[in-house]
């Protein structure tokens, strides 16, 4: 183990020495303020670090035969690392509970709401430092929710042309029939023409159709998929178009074709992401991932009221920079529609957090925050 004190006018200052020298695995074990500013003690479980690199190196020499022993003496030299890796983190750890008691109060209700560790700390590290607790509350929530984009009531205000794409089963027609006829109350059913180019399910277009029938407003229905780009140019100039795709989950092998029969319709349209938040966040950030080639203009959530935690997708969609469009709470027509407004949808993250009754173990912050690289005591 390597182990050394650096001392610099500020934090940052200091943290950045200490990364330059040790790299990303070191971790704090203590820090203080001095009079050139403050020290800090870092340390870097080096040798096994440098083994790794050293195997890990194109001029390493090449290994002349299999060796059990010198395996054996891996693998445990990675399991002594990991263990020394713990301590050192819990010791870290202890050291900012000590230190910043309302920063590591304030990282624990983060991490309970479900907001990653990146961002959790990067919130944490804008706050002043003299902040109490429910001053950092409120300036952590504020902070999120500046991060977290929202529309406004854009389409429902001013029209466009938009694809409601997304996973199978997420809301997507619900949302485009709840738009439609608050739509309809605003502006009358005149200006508006629906798009039924779910040609996947069985059903999905007759569903559009009695839906443009009972609003009195034109369906288009395409009878494939691939033709949707040549229909959009001959559409007429109504001022919301909204159109109705097939449900395509990240593992579809449709994704790859339909993905790129959308993008074949250029700006002629606005993407727009439809996400269930009842889905888990790693699965939502990746459906996020997989659609990013379409570039959605913006995301809708839907099923708020099925979601037993809205943190991680929150943290997946400020990740992404995805603006939210509108949210569903339900599966009635009309009444479950909103604009996203970003403070109620933090509100709500907080809240359901606490109805859960989700709590953050020791270990898992120490993991998360007990290391140098994500540290800013
Ligand atoms: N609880 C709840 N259910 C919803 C919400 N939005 C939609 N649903 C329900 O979810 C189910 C699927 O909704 P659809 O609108 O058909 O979903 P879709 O994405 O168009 O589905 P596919 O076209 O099959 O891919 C329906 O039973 C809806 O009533 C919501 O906000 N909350
Ligand atoms: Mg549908």
């Amino acid at each position: 183990m390597k182990i050394v004190r650096h001392t610099a006018p500020d934090m940052r200052q200091a943290l950045r020495a200490v990364r330059e020298q040790l790299g990303e695995e070191a971790v704090i074990l203590s820090s203080r303020r001095s009079a050139q500013g403050v020290e800090i003690t870092a340390a870097v479980d080096f040798d096994a670090a440098r083994i790794e690199a050293a195997a890990a190196s194109p001029t390493a020499p090449p290994p002349i035969s299999f060796d059990p022993a010198g395996q054996d003496m891996g693998s445990e030299l990675k399991t002594l690392r990991r263990m020394l890796e713990t301590q050192l983190a819990q010791l870290a750890w202890n050291e900012r509970s000590r230190r910043h008691p309302v920063q590591a109060e304030l990282l624990r209700e983060l991490t309970e709401i479900g907001i990653e560790r990146d961002l959790a700390d990067h919130l944490i590290g804008q706050l002043p430092p003299e902040a109490d607790l429910a001053q950092g509350r409120r300036l952590a929530i504020a902070g999120l929710s500046q991060y977290l984009n929202v529309t406004g009531d854009r389409w429902l205000e001013s029209g466009g042309r938009i694809a409601f794409v997304g996973a199978t089963g997420v809301g997507k027609t619900t949302m485009l029939a709840k738009l439609a006829v608050h739509w309809i109350l605003r502006h009358g059913p005149n200006e508006l023409a629906l798009i039924a180019s779910d040609t996947a399910r069985i059903g999905a277009q007759d569903q559009m159709l009695a839906l443009g029938q009972l609003l009195g407003v034109p369906v288009h229905a395409p009878e494939r998929f691939e033709a949707l780009p040549e229909l959009l140019a001959r559409l007429g100039r109504q001022r919301l178009v909204l159109i109705d795709t097939p449900g395509t989950s990240v593992r579809d092998a449709q994704l790859t074709a339909r993905l790129s029969v959308l993008a074949e319709c250029g700006p002629q349209i606005e993407s727009a992401l439809v996400l269930a938040a009842s889905t888990q966040a790693g699965a939502i950030e990746e459906t996020v991932r997989r659609f990013s080639p379409l570039k959605p203009a913006s995301c809708l959530l839907t099923k708020l009221d099925e979601a037993a935690s809205l943190g991680g997708a929150i943290s997946a969609l400020i990740r992404a920079r995805l603006p939210v469009s509108y949210l569903s709470e339900g599966q009635r027509v009309p009444e479950d529609l909103a604009p996203a407004r970003a403070l109620d949808l933090i509100t709500l993250a907080v809240r359901l957090a606490k109805a859960s009754g989700a709590a953050a173990d020791e270990d898992l912050l120490r993991r998360r925050f007990g290391r140098l690289s994500h540290a800013n005591t």
